[in-house]
């Protein structure tokens, strides 16, 4: 029988390539920004509430039994010990922008542990996939984090929150850790930052402030790819703070951001 983690991840990848191709086709069709959230940059969009009713209808017709939480407002609780976090286009301002890089971001829980994980990105149409002890994959294919270990070469994306207070904060850090890093990069999609790091195409992401529907499939797909995916103090990645990088480049960069007190930006 094929086990519980392929059956979760082969779902979620046909939903999160049907999402994909609905929020594609939905950007000529409505007028995109809809409502805001934390601030008035903080947009939800028509596509983003599509998706995500798309991708819950489809969980839930397979597997009724299932809890779900999605960023748009899906909350269902299950009794099957499986919850789906659903982040139905994650870096929506690049959406909105038509920036490509965007996703559809799926992971699958079973008791509290995300054990399948995807992120699809329409305009590549690019699908992203792990599950827990089977690697990560990209189209398929092997991905594997970068073997990078000197700081002063690597390449680091990472990301802002939308408070202007908090931006500030993380701009002081930024100005302190760029003369001691080869660049930054700010894509503007967590799911997307993490299968970066997972393929090698990024050495670090770090970012604060992030949900767990925005990291916990790129977490299990950049784990699975050799990486280091948790906070600045030995804990699981969470809102506090995120980090991922290889484990010898993790101890650098974290040692250095926890310095910068880059987890304590108001
Ligand atoms: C985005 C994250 C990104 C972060 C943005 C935003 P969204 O998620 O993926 O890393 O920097 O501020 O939170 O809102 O596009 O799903």
């Amino acid at each position: 029988m094929r086990d519980l983690a392929t059956e979760l991840r082969d779902l979620a990848m046909g939903l999160a390539r049907d999402a994909g191709e609905l929020a594609e086709r939905l950007r000529d069709e409505v007028d995109l920004v809809g409502d805001t959230k934390s601030s008035a940059t903080d947009v939800v969009t028509a596509a983003d509430k599509a998706s995500e009713k798309l991708i819950i209808d489809g969980v839930l017709a397979a597997r009724p039994d299932d809890g779900v939480l999605g960023e748009e407002g899906g909350d269902v609780d299950g009794t099957s010990g499986v919850r789906w976090l659903i982040d139905p286009i994650d870096g929506t301002t690049n959406y909105v922008y038509n920036v490509p890089a965007y996703c559809v971001s799926i992971a699958a829980e079973l008791d509290g542990d995300v054990v399948a994980g995807v992120v699809y990105e329409p305009k590549a149409e690019t699908m992203f996939d792990a599950v827990r002890g089977g690697g990560a994959r990209r189209d398929g294919e092997p991905i594997s984090v970068s073997p990078l270990t000197t700081l002063e070469l690597a390449l680091v994306s990472t990301g802002f929150g939308y408070r202007a207070e908090r931006r500030a904060a993380q701009g002081e850090v930024l100005t302190q850790l760029l003369p001691e890093i080869r660049d930054i990069r700010r894509f503007g999609s967590a799911a997307l930052d993490l299968c970066n790091v997972a393929q090698g195409s990024a050495d670090a992401y770090y970012e604060r402030g992030l949900n767990r529907w925005d990291f916990a499939a790129g977490w299990l797909i950049c784990s699975e790819a050799g990486g280091v995916v948790g906070d600045l103090h030995g804990g699981p990645p969470s809102e506090t703070f995120l980090l991922a990088a290889n484990p010898s480049l993790f101890g650098l960069l974290g040692d250095r951001l926890r310095q910068l007190g880059a987890d304590q930006t108001p």
